[in-house]
């Protein structure tokens, strides 16, 4: 199962300028990132998924009550899904930010239909969220979200919203993002903070720092996109499983190669893993 594709994307790797904001912002966004055929490919691929097709059908019955589409982790991947993992431009990201010593953690495929409420501003590395000696110990190893946007977004329609510089506050109960945005922690951050909307076309990613508190926005009623398709790959620094880190399933590792084998040598979260 492979596509006869080098890389998915437009470019290799990322710039000094990427780099700076990841480290400075604790994200980067790529808009129209995807080559035109892998991004037609890869929209193809997803909604030809049968649950996929089942979820798009039965939309219209729904409307007072919308519910998205939600996997975790999504394993149902194509080809083109499939080299998302690790095709050159996301390793050379990944190399450049976290170095060689990196495992893959888990996906997860979102279908956000019309109607569809907010999601409001959180952070999604779960070892500050845990106080056993294991979360304490793995505290400042990264954890990055890789959010492809197929179909991109508009403001105020299902956007991605960000707290630039959010990921340098220390993770303490008093860190709240009201609190944040009320220039409670401007100083420990070392800039203002504040929120930041985003708009991306079709075929864009953000590449983030799961510190950074991130948020969404609701899709409205009258939307002109009927659903926002929203995927996700997730890749962690080696050590212990993180809250939702993946058992891979067996013909994955049966037939990867040497390099991507190594992404997936590693221990799945279960429950007590932490203990
Ligand atoms: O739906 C999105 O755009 C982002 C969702 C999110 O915050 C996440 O998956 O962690
Ligand atoms: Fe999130």
């Amino acid at each position: 199962m492979a596509t006869d594709l080098h890389s998915l994307f437009r470019i290799p790797g990322p710039t000094q300028a990427d780099l700076d904001s990841f480290h400075n912002d604790g994200y980067i966004a790529y808009p129209n990132v995807f080559s035109d055929q892998a991004r037609e490919a890869l929209i193809e691929e997803i909604e030809g998924l049968d649950q996929v097709r089942d979820f798009v059908q039965q939309l219209g019955n729904h409307s007072d009550d919308p519910k998205p589409y939600f996997i975790r982790p999504w394993n149902d991947r194509g080809p083109y899904a499939d080299q998302l993992i690790d095709d050159p431009f996301i390793a050379s990201l990944l190399r450049a930010t976290i170095g060689d010593d990196y495992h893959y953690c888990h996906s997860a495929l979102n279908i956000a239909p019309r109607g569809i409420g907010p999601l409001r501003h959180h952070q999604d590395h779960h070892h500050w969220k845990h106080a056993n000696p294991v979360n304490l110990a793995e505290r400042d190893k990264y954890y990055v979200q890789i959010l492809y946007y197929l179909n991109g977004f508009t403001l105020g329609d299902r956007n991605l919203k960000v707290i630039p510089g959010s990921h340098r506050v220390a993770p303490t109960d008093d860190a709240t993002p009201d609190r944040m945005l009320a220039g409670e922690f401007d100083d420990e951050a070392g800039r203002p903070l504040k929120e930041k909307r985003l708009e991306l076309p079709p075929g864009s990613m953000v590449y983030i720092n799961a510190r950074i508190f991130h948020g969404v926005e609701p899709k409205p009623a009258d939307s002109p996109q009927p659903y926002r398709i929203f995927n996700i790959d997730i890749f962690k620094e080696a050590g212990p499983p993180h809250r939702y880190t993946q058992e891979i399933p067996s013909e994955w590792i049966a037939r990867a190669n040497p390099a991507r084998r190594k992404l997936f040598l590693r221990e799945a979260y279960s429950e007590g893993c932490w203990a």
